[in-house]
């Protein structure tokens, strides 16, 4: 009789449990996932805030930094903080050429460290990569977007995986479809591709556009001449330490200029130059340019989509996932 109680309290406190994880488990992207009762004695999305806040107000630049990375970390193995992570033999995501100066690792390092003083082992640093390019962009006066939370970190990240991310060089189609891969739409590769509103560009990432990858000195037809010759100026052949303001002379701020270049003929790389090649992407680009606002709203809407790739929930089926005591480590 006591032994079949305790099978009967064991099965009982089994299931409880499984009945307690199961919300954790199953719980989706949800807005304030960390600001619900008992799970964190302060709103970590605040602490994040306050941190971001203060490096952007100290250096500008790091909000297109914060921006790129977040992108980079979606498109690769989806948005659970690959990119954040250090390898000893440096064959990691961050190691790979397109992670050229990828920026920011520091803020959102600072940010871990706040929120583990409040509550350990609670907030993804997935979570904190994207609220930081959500607070960045806001910082500089850019758009607000929504960012649900609950996304756990992956345990992963390889440099050959980095192929994911589109080259400057890909045209429309090579562009559309890396995107639609990652379930975004036309709308949404015009949409943040804009976001080279701000930021910088390496000469090496365009120098075949002045330089002609043949030798020959010529400019490539698509890009403006007058603005070609404008970069040779910055850019001596085979340069690979100076950088150029992608939106010229509004690279710190978050404006619709971007647009106007593209239909400038100065987009910087050929992949902003390939959204006039197709009709349907070339539309949405006038429309950029003469409505802001609804660019912005845009902007906000497709960040939110792109935030959603890949997240791990801790799902059955899903891939190994955690919440990682350090960004740059996977837990020991
Ligand atoms: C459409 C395909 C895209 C291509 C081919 C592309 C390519 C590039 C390249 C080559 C750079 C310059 C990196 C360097 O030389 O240091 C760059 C910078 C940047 N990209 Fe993109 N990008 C794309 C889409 C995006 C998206 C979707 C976002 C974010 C939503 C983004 C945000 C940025 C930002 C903010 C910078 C400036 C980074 C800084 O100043 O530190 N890009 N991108
Ligand atoms: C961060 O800056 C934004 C924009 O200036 C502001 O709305 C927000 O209240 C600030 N957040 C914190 C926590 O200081
Ligand atoms: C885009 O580039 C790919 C790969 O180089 C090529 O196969 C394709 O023909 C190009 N498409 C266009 C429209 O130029
Ligand atoms: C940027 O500013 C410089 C110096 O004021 C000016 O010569 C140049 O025409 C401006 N470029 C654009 C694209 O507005
Ligand atoms: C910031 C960073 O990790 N940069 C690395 C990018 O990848 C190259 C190799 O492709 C490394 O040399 C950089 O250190």
């Amino acid at each position: 009789m006591a032994a079949a109680k305790s099978v009967v309290l064991v099965v009982i406190s089994c299931c409880l449990i499984a009945a307690s994880n199961a919300q954790n488990i199953f719980s989706p992207l949800m807005l304030g996932y960390y600001n619900r009762p008992g799970i964190c004695k302060q709103n970590p999305e605040v602490i994040i805030q306050q941190i971001v806040n203060g490096s952007v107000a100290a250096d500008r630049t790091l909000a297109a930094g914060l921006l790129r990375m977040h992108f980079h970390d979606a498109f690769v193995r989806g948005t659970e903080a690959s990119v954040l992570l250090k390898s000893p033999n440096n064959d990691a995501e961050r190691n790979a050429i397109p992670n050229l100066s990828l920026r920011g690792f520091e803020v959102i390092d600072a940010a871990k460290a706040a929120v583990e003083k409040v509550c350990p082992n609670v907030v993804s640093c997935a979570d904190i990569l994207a609220l930081a390019a959500r607070d960045s962009v806001v910082a500089i006066g850019g758009p607000w977007w929504p960012v649900p939370t609950g996304r756990r970190d992956g345990v992963q990240s390889h440099a050959s995986e980095t192929t994911d991310l589109p080259p400057p060089s890909a045209n429309f189609t090579q562009l559309l479809s890396m995107f639609q891969k990652k379930n975004l739409d036309k709308v949404d590769l015009v949409a943040l591709s804009a976001a080279h509103t701000i930021g910088r560009g390496h000469c090496g990432a365009f120098s075949s556009r002045i330089y002609d990858a043949a030798g020959n000195n010529a400019i490539d037809p698509t890009l403006d001449a007058a603005y070609a010759n404008k970069l040779r100026g910055f850019c001596p052949p085979r340069d690979t330490v100076t950088t150029v303001e992608m939106d010229p002379n509004s690279s710190l701020n978050f404006d619709s200029h971007y647009f106007q270049a593209v239909l400038a003929k100065q987009g910087l790389f050929k992949s902003d130059a390939a959204l006039l090649t197709d009709a349907g992407a070339r539309s949405l680009v006038q429309t950029g340019a003469s409505a802001p606002i609804i660019f912005k709203s845009q902007f906000g809407f497709s960040m939110t989509k792109m935030g959603k790739i890949g997240v791990l929930t801790g799902r059955p089926g899903e891939p190994p996932s955690q919440i990682r005591k350090q960004c740059a480590f996977v837990n020991p």
